[in-house]
């Protein structure tokens, strides 16, 4: 068996907002690896550059250039050293020359041509034979910000966890029944509700930010007593792209109030209490991990995510680390580029206690590798949309991947 790689290929391809995407085929003598990037709306600011200038044609260009004669002759075996030699060709902090989009398919890709040549798939080749922990599925469930057109809530996505469910399909399947039934709550509550949802399947319906909450933890605890499971609400805030650093306030349009820095955290802070909050991402612009620190310090039993704020970056996490902000971090592959710099990033996270949860993007394509990396990394939580083939596609990926471990799966200890 041999991982050597012989060629390298990439095309363009759209994804499920209809943009162009890369996506990059390696070929070595015993496997094949194939993978296609995703893209954001709402980035952090600290992530690295997705195309070189002139777009995906232009990242095709470079890898066609500068990138697949280098890498031939490689063994994909040597993911570190290919991921260090993107870095060399790239000469830039943030790749902006090749672009990480393109870093982001090639080091995936390369990864999963190692697995296959070894006829492994590719989480059980990342994680050896300890990938046996299946993730709880994070689920978007209701939403806007900069994910739906019109007027929908200012917090970007209403979530849920379905904790103490007894297998991954268990859970995935109360995530769906939470999702319809906030779907039927919205419509009884609105006549005029044409069943619209955002980028990534969650509903967007015209609504107040607070009273979109209840119908979501209303669902929650409905299909808890229904499924015997724990259902538990959770936001993603995305509070940078609301937020108004030269007044220095978050403006909430849909109730047409602003908060300033201790107001958002007085809200936070009551959301956490009153509905319970599992996990709250972003709940703070993204350069303020003073408040992060603050709000961190003062909940209980709940997540406080970092994902603007992190940006999947080592120096990021590190600095938040020091400062004991947040206590759990988003991980995008794409945020950062290779897949070395996200899994030294995972690593360190869970060093220092803080759980790491594998994300998909709101622009996405059916590419399947985040189950792969969630289990591979031993991520106990994977955070993906319940609806939207795209969305699906990992859904049912990690339902595979459960039947592939048959009696060794087992739901991660969180
Ligand atoms: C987020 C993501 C995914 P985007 O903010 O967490 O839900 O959105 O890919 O637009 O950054
Ligand atoms: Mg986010």
């Amino acid at each position: 068996m041999s991982s050597v790689i012989e060629d390298v290929m990439a095309r363009k391809l759209f994804n499920s907002r209809g943009h162009e995407t890369i996506e990059v085929d390696i070929i070595t003598a015993d496997g094949f690896g194939r993978a296609a990037a995703p893209a954001g709306a709402s980035t952090g600011k600290a992530e690295v550059v997705s195309y070189p200038k002139g777009g995906v044609d232009a990242a095709i260009a470079k890898l066609e250039e500068l990138i697949a004669p280098e890498l031939v002759g490689m063994d994909a075996e040597e993911q570190n050293d290919i991921d260090a030699l993107l870095h060399e060709i790239d000469e830039t902090e943030n790749f902006s020359n090749i672009g990480g989009n393109t870093v982001f398919a090639i080091s995936v890709a390369n990864a999963e041509a190692a697995a296959t040549s070894y006829d492994l798939p590719l989480f059980q080749y990342l994680a050896g034979y300890g990938g046996n922990e299946l993730p709880y599925p994070l689920g978007n469930v209701l939403g806007g910000g900069k994910h739906a057109l019109g007027k929908t809530t200012d917090i970007q996505e209403y979530l849920v966890i379905p904790f103490k469910a007894r297998c991954f399909s268990e859970a995935a399947a109360a995530n769906i029944l939470v999702h319809n039934k906030i779907g039927a709550s919205l419509r009884k509550a609105d006549p005029n509700f044409t069943g619209g949802r955002g980028d990534e399947g969650a509903w967007a319906p015209n609504i107040e930010n607070e009273e979109a909450l209840k119908i979501v933890a209303k669902a929650c605890e409905d299909v808890s007593s229904e499924m015997n499971v724990e259902c538990r609400p959770c936001l993603d805030v995305a509070a940078s792209s609301f937020y108004d650093p030269k007044k220095g306030v978050y403006v909430y349009s849909m109730e047409g109030k602003k908060r300033d820095s201790g107001e958002q955290l007085e809200f936070m802070l009551r959301l956490i209490e009153e509905y319970n909050l599992a996990y709250v991402e972003d709940p703070f612009d993204e350069d303020d991990y003073e408040s992060f620190a603050e709000l961190t310090k003062k909940v209980n039993n709940c997540l406080i995510c970092g994902d603007d704020l992190f940006v999947t970056n080592s120096q990021r996490l590190t600095k938040g680390i020091e400062m004991c902000a947040g206590n759990s971090l988003i991980v995008k592959t794409n945020q950062v580029g290779t897949l070395t710099d996200a899994w030294e990033t995972t690593r360190l996270a869970k060093r220092a206690g803080y759980v790491p949860v594998m994300s998909h993007r709101s622009g996405e394509t059916t590419d399947t590798h985040i189950a792969h990396l969630a289990v591979g990394f031993n991520c106990p939580v994977i955070k993906t949309g319940v609806l939207h083939g795209e969305r699906v596609a990992k859904i049912n990926e990690l339902i595979r991947i459960e039947e592939t471990l048959g009696n060794r799966a087992q739901m991660s200890r969180l």
